[in-house]
């Protein structure tokens, strides 16, 4: 599929002609007021096109789309609100490969991690309609003669979902598909970086959402942060803001909301670390530490960022490693032979850049990579050389999360020191070891072993699938998105008990007058 195409079959043809609209409040707003926004292929640097963004008005508009659709949308039985989600994934299904190609366009990630993403709000969705016959609450034995007690699950209200440029798509869906089952409206502020995978995905869910009358779910305000996020967040008419992104963003979100009592949900940085033990397989190892550090060029935010490796096959390892990265294909990512693409823009290659100077003045050693790469017929585009330095575990810059195709490898005597150097950051989203000892793979996933939100043997950081709660500690934020009993989030529990006598007893054997 060529741009045009790809751009046609997402109804944004004519981005390239003026401006689209960003904003969706339960119909889209003609002319929104909060300024232009161009996108660019990171890829070759091309216009895609331009979308106007929502401001102050546009905000309100949205917030009552989503309030007026609560209204109705909270008793609409679950199931129900389930079957709307299944043809969302259906809807999906068809515009899969043109969704991956956009979210490829635009964000930079190589084709088949594009397809990937598509098919996660898939998989997601699927979840969704499951979970929409499963929003269980427990039933208690009352203390008192003749009382029945029990919770039940309600849904909590409009929410404010704020993503970020890496996974364009999949997280909107993660947040909205089970929001949506569990009867929450929502207004979504995408990143400002990837305003069209935004609008394709609101041209997917629409139709089906419109011809049940409930346009107003899933409404989009494409802004900046100013006056719009800021807005959002210190907003008391949304209960619940799940936001995505870094470290910095996440602790203002959390401050003004938790300033407000409202509830937060975060995704933010990690900073993750794979070990490496004698006994492991090292073409699994190696394969894991590929994909994890130069996959999706270094910006997920379960990227591998540091290599702990055990001393003993620290020397075999580093060499092996660093012949398969001077073969690791850089290239557009539309391209098939491609394996780096891009990083998202010139301020990701100025941080790498500047994180590769400041590690060097810590004692760090460069060991492949360093440079901006140049890809001939994509000279407009955004490239680097996946680069691997070698460090020492009191390096300051270990501490920091650079989004970026930049790997650290660190060398330790054994798994305590492995273990202690994996947790010795701020961060803690992602996790992984390397060993066929089963003894060390347990004291990895003890209370005493990673304190990450995600451990995994024997697999990467990266790539997890949706199904198992999706989050990290620390200043990652303690969120859970895209699986087990995350759905909580989305809802607010009620405590019920009911007396079917005509005594009044009290707990606690409390007599009262
Ligand atoms: C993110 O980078 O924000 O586990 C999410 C993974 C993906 C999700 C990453 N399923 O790498």
């Amino acid at each position: 599929m060529n741009t045009s195409d790809v751009l046609a079959s997402l109804g944004l043809s004519d981005a390239a002609s003026g401006p689209l609209s960003g904003v969706y409040a339960g119909k889209w707003i003609a002319t929104p007021s909060g300024g232009r926004v161009t996108s660019h292929s990171p890829g070759d640097g091309a216009v895609l096109g331009e979308v106007a963004m929502g401001g102050a008005d546009e905000y309100e508009a949205c917030v009552a789309s989503a309030e007026e659709a609560f209204q109705r949308w909270r008793t609409v039985p679950a199931p129900q609100r389930g079957e709307l989600i299944r043809q969302c994934g259906d809807a999906l299904r068809e515009k899969k490969d043109a969704l991956g190609a956009l979210v490829t366009l635009e964000m930079g990630k190589i084709l088949p991690e594009g397809l990937g993403e598509v098919q996660e709000m898939i998989d997601i969705a699927d979840f969704s309609v499951g979970l929409s016959r499963q929003l269980y609450g427990l039933t208690m034995h009352s203390e008192r003669p003749g009382h029945r007690m029990y919770e039940q699950w309600h849904p909590l209200g409009v929410m404010g979902i704020i993503s970020a440029f890496n996974f364009p798509v999949a997280v909107w869906s993660w947040n909205a598909f089970i929001a949506a089952v569990c009867g929450d409206t929502m207004i979504w502020k995408p990143s400002p970086i990837t305003p069209l995978c935004a609008i394709a995905v609101q041209n997917i869910v629409n139709p089906i959402m419109e011809a049940a009358g409930f346009g107003g779910v899933f409404n989009l305000c494409t802004a900046d942060v100013n006056p719009v996020g800021e807005t959002m967040i210190a907003d008391r008419r949304l209960p619940l803001i799940s936001a995505t992104g870094s470290v910095r963003m996440g602790k203002r979100v959390g401050e003004v909301v938790g300033g407000r009592l409202g509830r937060s949900l975060l995704e933010l940085g990690g900073n993750n670390a794979l070990i490496i033990m004698p006994d492991a397989n090292m073409e699994l190892a190696l394969s894991g530490v590929l994909f994890g550090a130069c996959g999706t060029a270094g910006q997920r935010c379960t990227s591998t960022r540091r290599v702990i490796l055990h001393e003993d096959i620290a020397e075999e390892f580093t060499a092996r490693l660093l012949k398969a990265y001077k073969q690791i294909p850089i290239g557009n990512p539309m391209e098939s032979s491609t394996l780096v693409g891009p990083v998202i823009n010139e301020a990701a290659i100025d941080t790498m850049m500047a994180s590769i100077e400041t590690a060097k003045q810590q004692g760090g050693e460069l060991l492949c990579g360093g440079e901006r790469a140049s890809v001939a017929g994509s000279e407009g585009g955004f490239y680097m050389q996946p680069t691997v330095m070698k460090a020492t575990p009191d390096m300051d810059i270990l501490q920091h999360e650079t989004f970026a195709p930049l790997l650290y490898l660190i060398t330790v005597k054994d798994l305590d020191e492995a273990i202690a150097v994996q947790n010795g950051v701020t961060q803690g989203l992602s996790s992984a070891i390397f060993t066929t000892h089963m003894q060390q793979a347990e004291r990895f996933l003890s209370a005493a072993g990673s304190d990450c939100g995600i451990a995994n043997v024997n697999i990467g950081t990266s790539g997890a699938e949706i199904g198992g709660a999706f989050g990290g500690e620390k200043d990652t934020g303690g969120g859970r998105e895209a699986g087990s009993d995350s759905w909580k989030a989305y809802m607010r529990r009620q405590t019920c008990t009911l007396n079917y006598t005509d005594d009044l007893p009290l707990a606690q054997g409390i007599t009262f007058g």
